[in-house]
């Protein structure tokens, strides 16, 4: 019976893997001006929106500003230091604008642009790349106050100067640009929510838009304006970092499936289709109308193919169903127009922020990037993170659950280039703990940890974790590191097989001898239909964890199948002995033919001598077959019917053991 029971752990991989990456890929952290500096008043800095809207009250949950932040304007030469100690190769920030030039055009404020010049400087000689953001989210205030920022072409002007200002200043050094973060986060989060700078929000489902546009055209003049006067002589690269969920048909449904991709169309296809096609995604034509601003002929000359690489940000996903008609959000929701609801994701963790931790995710968006736009030079991922609340640093010191966050989803990505996918390199949301927008520093990515009353930096284990692999390249990972489930699928076949086999003997045995079958037959057959349960439950929240939600409901209808094998049905069965018992199962057992024989043969002996069938001939019928390495057919063809059905009662268990093989 042990013995019996013992078998049920074969089948079940749990090892470590060895995760690598080519020796090309690059691993860095991110950070941005406004979450990191302070020194808000200082060396000449000009007012950004940020500085407004988190000086107005009500806006930051916490009530904190940027003013202070990391201190990093104070401190940037020993988080330079810190980033050399954990060997990091490359290093994102980004530059202020309104420290660079106050007024967003126009005159320059030189002791900002030292304080950029002597940075980069000082990377360089720690051998980190510095990888450079113009753009933050920190517009500079005037361009809001007198040009409505964003919302006016004259921001999008003034952007390509400061670029240009950059590329002439820095650019000698800087060979990674990236034009503007996540400029479908700022367009809606500024200008519908209201929930970020400038915080608008009287126009949702226009504004954005808007915004939106200027933002691409400002992006598209700047590369147009890079590679014509700079990349040549400066040898550089360019691209615009776009934030995208990852958004997974909440149901098989035409509707459904459509109205995920409607979604992925709406928030990251609204500026990627651009950048490959030169215009915004059919799906959002047709359902916006004269809402979305149009492109000229000559704009959309400069904006199709305007990046060198894709630079992709990605912390979490969703399900995402059609809306229906009858659930219309009030008119002018700026998410009317998507005709999506959002779920949380089935068997998803959710961190502080409630986003779905779902690594599968930043596998199906790379491959979808990859898919619809094949990206020449690749994808970037150039912000990937996990938020703790970490109050002190003794308690950041052991983040599990960042290091686990970050190893699974880097399995994913390493999984996505395994099949193809072109991926340059990572860069991990970030060094140190922030100013995490309006949630203040309260929520904290950061490796390294920041006690805000004293600005001092401790290491949290993804520190070590991430120099490790910043210089290695290559990590170990072990499911149960990180309770992450694992595949028993084998374990179930081979297991549902076993008891197949028990039964069906042991039913033959009990039509030819005319005799019930022992009570500690049937007890090792429950027993192992108990087994087949729980191994059920634990393969549906394996694929609900991988994002395989068709497997995972067909799990889940095995486990309730399962479940109906009950005692008091199988005592009724095993009870009455009837020789029709025998030809169903011989039918549904056709592949089996040749090991039944066998089993035949080696019970042959106690057959003979009639009586109950033990426990041990019916296991030791079936182990000998069954080695531990040995590639068994997952299915089982064939199901009883109902109108052989002798006796019905053992048909039906019949009929559940095989159904769920
Ligand atoms: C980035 O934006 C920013 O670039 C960076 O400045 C910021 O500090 C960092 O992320 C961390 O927030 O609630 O499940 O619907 C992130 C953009 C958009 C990603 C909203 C998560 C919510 C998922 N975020 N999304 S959910």
């Amino acid at each position: 019976m042990q013995a019996l029971l013992a078998a049920s752990s074969t089948g079940v991989s749990d090892s470590a893997e060895n995760i690598s990456f080519p020796a090309t890929f690059a691993f860095g952290t991110a950070t941005s001006a406004y979450q990191i500096e302070g020194g808000w008043q200082e060396g000449g800095r000009g007012l950004s929106i940020w500085d407004a809207f988190a000086h107005a009250p009500g806006k930051v949950k916490t009530g904190e500003t940027g003013d202070v932040a990391a201190d990093h304007y104070h401190r940037w030469r020993s988080d330079v230091q810190l980033m050399a100690q954990m060997r990091l190769r490359y290093y994102r920030f980004s530059i202020s604008w309104s420290r660079v030039l106050p007024n967003g055009y126009g005159a320059v404020n030189e002791e900002g642009v030292r304080f950029y010049s002597m940075l980069i400087d000082e990377l360089i000689a720690h051998g980190i790349h510095p990888v450079v953001t113009l753009y933050h989210w920190d517009l500079p205030l005037v361009l809001q106050v007198e040009h409505d920022g964003w919302l006016s072409e004259a921001t999008a002007s003034a952007f390509v100067q400061y670029a240009a200002f950059c590329f002439a200043r820095f650019g000698d050094r800087v060979k990674h640009w990236i034009t503007l973060n996540e400029p479908a986060v700022h367009a809606v989060y500024g200008h519908a929510r209201g929930e970020h700078a400038p915080g608008r929000r009287s126009r949702p489902n226009r504004e954005p838009y808007v915004a939106g546009h200027h933002m691409l055209l400002a992006h598209a003049y700047t590369v147009a304006r890079y590679r014509k006067e700079f990349a040549t002589k400066q040898a550089g690269l360019i691209s615009i970092a776009l934030n995208s969920d990852w958004r997974e048909p909440a149901s098989e449904s035409a509707a459904d499936v459509l109205a995920a991709q409607r979604s992925m169309e709406f928030n990251l296809g609204w500026f990627a289709d651009p950048l490959y096609t030169g215009d915004y995604p059919p799906s959002m034509r047709s359902r916006l109308g004269t809402r979305l601003p149009t492109f000229t002929a000559e704009q959309r000359g400069y904006i199709a193919n305007s990046t060198d690489f894709f630079a992709l940000q990605h912390y979490a996903s969703m399900l995402v169903s059609a809306r229906p008609e009858s659930e219309p959000l009030p008119e002018g929701s700026f998410y009317a127009d998507e005709a999506a609801r959002y779920h949380s994701l089935p068997g998803a963790r959710k961190n502080v922020l409630g986003w779905d931790v779902a690594p599968f995710g930043i596998y199906r968006l790379v491959k979808w990037v990859q898919r619809r736009y094949r990206p020449t030079g690749g994808i970037v991922i150039t912000e990937n993170g996990f938020p703790l609340r970490e109050e002190s640093a003794e308690e950041a010191r052991y983040d599990l659950e960042r290091i686990c966050y970050l190893k699974q989803y880097l399995v994913q990505l390493a999984r996505a280039m395994q099949e193809g996918v072109v991926v340059r390199g990572y860069f991990v949301w970030t060094l140190l703990d922030n100013f995490e927008w309006a949630e203040g520093t309260a929520a904290r990515f950061g490796l390294l940890h920041v006690d805000f009353a004293t600005q001092r930096r401790s290491a949290k284990g993804s520190a070590a974790f991430f120099a490790r692999l910043s210089e290695t390249h290559s990590f170990r990972y072990h499911a149960a590191e990180c309770n992450a489930t694992v595949p028993v699928n084998a374990a179930f076949s081979q297991e549902a097989m076993q008891l197949q086999l028990i039964i069906n003997r042991t039913a033959e045995l009990r039509a030819q001898s005319g005799r019930s079958t022992s009570a500690s037959v049937r007890s090792a057959i429950m027993a192992r239909a108990s087994r087949l349960v729980t191994l059920a439950d634990m393969q549906a929240r394996h694929t609900a964890e991988n994002g395989l939600f068709r497997a995972t409901r067909s799990w889940l209808a095995k486990a309730a199948k399962m479940r109906t094998f009950d005692a008091a049905a199988a005592d009724k069965a095993f009870g009455e002995p009837s020789t029709a018992a025998a030809e169903p199962l011989r039918r549904a057992a056709q592949d089996l033919e040749e090991e039944v024989r066998q089993i035949e043969n080696e019970l042959a002996g106690s057959l003979a001598g009639g009586g109950e069938i033990g426990v041990g001939e019916a296991e030791m019928a079936v182990a000998p077959m069954i080695g531990e390495d040995e590639e068994l057919p997952g299915v089982v063809p064939g199901v009883v019917p109902a109108e052989e059905d002798a006796t019905r009662e053992f048909g039906r268990l019949q009929t559940a053991v095989i159904e769920v093989l």
